[in-house]
């Protein structure tokens, strides 16, 4: 059955016609509305010169209609390639270079942007243009084969430049076959969708569930906990980062009796801690069911569904899904108990990073086995525990920040000697971006912070940026990061008093 994706969606629109697909505000799509919709927004985007193989950049807000361009562009057998709506210009410049799309979709304000970069070269369109002219008729499902490309996500790296993981047909239907029976969805399933839909979490793990499944989905614009709470008593399924559940459990109107009709919490893209899931469990009697994944490989491991939730593991590796801790230089398999670099084999691992061959060979094992960067254990019932990470690498409140990144932006100002960025224990956002520099002449931190905005993502941005006369060094004159971790791992500690 897994193999092209369009003929799962296909399956589900026409297996699930008339039942509600999606929600929004007051607006719900049937299952059938919402093939329509894509079939002729599929003939639209292929009279754009959207053809199998083809790149779609789409940085667009959170709705329906947006859903269906990713749709759309499946069924016209092209690449969908969502970007964040919060990336700047500089930032587009080079994913519009290098995944050479042929359309791109944005918000209508960043036109102008649009237009600009890659030489100017790009169509450009809206989602309410697209929708403005929708021909009648819909374009038939072009085929595609199993290892064709369906989707890139670019991931920064611990150096370098971005790369574009490279998702296949199979990688994102197997994947979401599988979840759909792990973790039991129906066609009685309301899911509340409070999660961005450029990541693999809010558009393939929460997307696909639902639609694989003939159940209905619930989109927010954004994680509001209010929002969250009044559809409660009438949904089943909520997939969050742990700030959700932080944000949450903060809020008094959470009550047990608010959660008594869910049957299914679940946490990923970042640590979730056993504090937090013990006073889940404490406010509602439910144990929030983590899971462990990347957009390179999409959902690894999860806690079973039936069995016992642990708190601070990740769970077993999901069905499929080959994984083993080794020794990071060597690759040597360590033995069960031992800290290691976690590393997977699977249908649902990518097929490679977009133009990167030697990038996406030093990330392989010879013998297939993809090298997360995560270190960890697995215990003696098969658990896994990620105990960190060996790629320097922040997550705060679910989204990757590579301080390599942040340091070059800091370096290359005339004000400054040397910068070292670090991820400091946060309430809300689990960890927080810091910054550490050596200043030339007169510091002044927030305007600083206001001028990285221009060519920074907000979230990148350093939630603070300390001045120091000079950055400790180890004998070999590298920064100790470690030592700035220590010293300011209280920072933020305040504000969860
Ligand atoms: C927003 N800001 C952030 C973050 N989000 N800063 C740090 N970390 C963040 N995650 C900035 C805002 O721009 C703003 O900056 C300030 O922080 C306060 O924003 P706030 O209103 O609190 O933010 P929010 O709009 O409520 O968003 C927080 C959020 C959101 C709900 C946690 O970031 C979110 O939905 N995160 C989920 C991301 C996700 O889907 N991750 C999955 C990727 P200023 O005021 O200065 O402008 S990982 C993945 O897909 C893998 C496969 C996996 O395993 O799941
Ligand atoms: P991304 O590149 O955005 O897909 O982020 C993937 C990374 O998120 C993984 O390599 C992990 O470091 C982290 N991650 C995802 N889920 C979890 C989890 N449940 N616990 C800890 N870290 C996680």
């Amino acid at each position: 059955m897994t193999g092209d994706l369009y003929s799962r969606f296909a399956a589900s629109f026409e297996a699930h016609a008339d039942r509600i697909f999606v929600e929004e505000d007051a607006r719900r799509w049937t299952y059938a509305e919402v093939e329509a919709a894509t079939g002729r927004l599929a003939s639209r985007l292929a009279a754009l010169g959207v053809l199998a193989g083809e790149r779609v950049l789409a940085q667009t807000d959170k709705s329906v209609e947006a859903l269906i361009v990713y749709f759309a562009t499946i069924r016209c057998g092209a690449i969908y390639l969502p970007l964040n709506i919060d990336y700047t210009e500089s930032e587009i410049e080079y994913f519009a270079t290098d995944a050479t799309p042929v359309l791109a979709v944005c918000r209508e304000t960043s036109r102008t942007l649009f237009g600009r970069v890659a030489g100017g070269r790009l169509k450009v369109t809206t989602v309410a243009e697209l929708f403005a002219q929708l021909p009648v008729e819909k374009l038939p499902p072009v085929p595609r084969a199993p290892d064709d490309i369906a989707a890139i996500l670019y991931t920064s790296g611990t150096t370098g430049k971005p790369k574009g993981a490279m998702l296949t047909q199979a990688n994102l239907a197997s994947n979401g076959e599988m979840l759909i029976d792990f973790w039991r969805f129906s066609p009685e399933d309301r899911l509340i969708h409070a999660l961005p839909i450029f990541h693999v979490h809010g558009l393939f793990v929460a997307v696909h569930c639902v639609l694989f499944s003939g159940a209905s989905i619930v989109f927010l614009p954004k994680f509001e906990a209010d929002k969250v709470l009044a559809l409660m008593p009438q949904s089943t399924v909520m997939m969050g980062v742990p700030t959700f559940y932080i944000r949450l459990l903060a809020d008094p109107a959470f009550t047990r009796e608010v959660a008594s009709h869910m049957r299914l919490f679940v946490s990923g893209s970042a640590p979730l801690s056993a504090d937090i899931h013990r006073a889940f469990e404490q406010r509602t009697g439910h144990r929030v069911l983590e899971r462990y994944g990347m957009t390179e490989t999409g959902m690894l491991t999860s806690n079973p569904y039936d069995g016992e939730r642990r708190a601070g593991f990740v769970g077993p590796p999901l069905p499929g899904v080959e994984l083993r801790v080794a020794e990071l230089e060597s690759g040597t398999v360590l033995p069960q108990g031992e800290v290691g670099i976690v590393e997977v084999r699977g249908a649902n691992v990518f097929k490679g990073y977009w133009q990167m061959p030697e990038k996406t060979a030093s990330e392989f094992r010879p013998d297939g086995y993809f090298i997360t960067g995560d270190m960890g254990f697995i215990d003696a019932d098969g658990y896994v525990q990620l105990v960190g990470r060996e790629k320097d690498l922040i997550i705060s409140g679910g989204l990757n920040v590579y301080p390599a990144e942040v340091e070059a932006l800091l370096d290359d100002r005339s004000d400054v000697a040397e910068a070292a960025v670090i991820g400091v224990p946060h309430p809300d956002f689990g960890e927080a971006v810091v910054a550490v520099v050596q200043p030339i002449g007169h510091f002044d931190g927030d305007a600083m912070r206001d001028a990285m905005r221009k060519d920074l993502a907000a979230f990148k941005v350093p939630k603070t940026i300390i001045a120091l006369d000079e950055l400790p060094r180890n004998t070999m004159g590298k920064i100790q990061k470690k030592l700035l971790r220590e010293r300011y791992a209280d920072l933020f500690a305040e504000a969860s008093a």
